[in-house]
């Protein structure tokens, strides 16, 4: 692949749930060895370190069971503004941080796309949906809302203003397997496209990957890959606050990276919720990174073979 000027961009969030720990994950990804495996494929990487939040300590008008609203819509803050800088510069990788960093990240890159012209879409990799507004969530968890925000949708009160919203159909969500009722309700009612895990067990994952890949091509768009680390089946990647049984197996996701990195699509990738504190001996940041790394370039036969003791 033509080789990219990756943007390294470590967003420790871990105010989007009540359970500590993703503020690790900038950290686990390095240790991974993020850099010098997308160094190896012949891009090169620059690593922009640790962002912190914006101060905010706005009164807002958010329900009172939301949690840490404050630090959230600081994080967003930071998180938008680097992305849209970074897009000009070459491939912005965010390294969560829990998911509430797409808060920042999606309407940051939008703001680049929509200013050369470039529709934006965004392939949203979950387990869950996170279609919900500060209204509809129960759990009052953030990191559950980053893609009703994105659309533009209302009662954000105290988040900056969406410049961009994605447009509803220019959103796919890949391995869903646990939505919230309320949630489901507003997913039902929008236009984004969704394939569930029962879905992918029937057709196999890369037939609704390539219908997306091919309408973003066709419009000329640019791509936003969002990953969660519970898109994954638990059994491969256990360090996440949110596992569901039932999730994609390693080739599932492997195939998915490597067919977005022969589209040529890909403009800025997030790598979300992944807990180093529930993983086992690094495996689950391995994984991640090896995924980065299909989806940059690397092929199955030059996979490194990992000997751990
Ligand atoms: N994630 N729907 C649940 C909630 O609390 O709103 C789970 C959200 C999970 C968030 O996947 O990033
Ligand atoms: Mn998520
Ligand atoms: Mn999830
Ligand atoms: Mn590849």
């Amino acid at each position: 692949m033509t080789p990219e000027t990756c943007i390294l961009i470590g967003a420790p969030v871990d105010s989007g749930k009540a359970r500590p720990g993703c503020l690790m994950g900038p950290d686990a990804y390095r240790v991974a060895g993020l850099g010098a495996a997308l160094a190896d494929l012949g891009h090169s990487v620059c690593d922009l370190g640790n962002l912190s939040p914006e101060p905010c300590d706005t009164q807002t008008d958010l329900p009172a069971h939301i949690h840490a609203p404050s630090q959230t819509i600081g994080w967003t803050q930071a998180i938008a503004k680097t992305a849209e800088s970074a897009m000009r510069d070459g491939l912005p990788i965010f390294l969560g941080g829990d998911h509430s960093l797409s808060l920042g990240s999606v309407p940051g890159v939008a703001a680049h796309s929509a200013k050369i012209g470039k529709p934006q879409f965004v392939l949203w990799l979950d387990a869950h949906s996170d279609f919900h507004t500060p209204h509809s969530t129960s759990s009052g968890n953030l990191h559950g809302t980053p893609l009703a925000y994105a659309t533009g949708a209302d009662g954000f009160c105290g988040f900056p203003q969406v410049c961009a919203p994605i447009p509803e159909d220019h959103i796919c969500i890949l391995g869903l397997r646990s939505v919230d009722p309320a949630e489901r309700d507003r997913l039902q009612n929008s236009r984004i496209v969704t394939h569930d895990m029962r879905q992918i067990d029937e057709t196999g994952i890369a037939k609704p990957l390539a219908g997306f890949l091919d309408r973003v091509a066709k419009a000329g768009g640019a791509l936003h890959v969002s990953l969660d680390v519970d898109f994954l089946d638990p059994v491969i990647a256990p360090a996440v606050g949110t596992t569901v049984p039932g999730g994609a197996t390693l080739r599932e996701a492997h195939l998915v990276m490597e067919m977005i990195c022969d589209s040529g699509l890909m403009t800025s990738l997030d790598l979300v919720e992944l807990n180093p504190f529930l993983d086992e001996r690094g495996r689950t940041a391995q994984v991640m990174v090896d995924l980065a790394a299909s989806a940059l370039g690397r092929r199955v036969f030059d996979r490194p073979t990992q000997a751990f003791a």
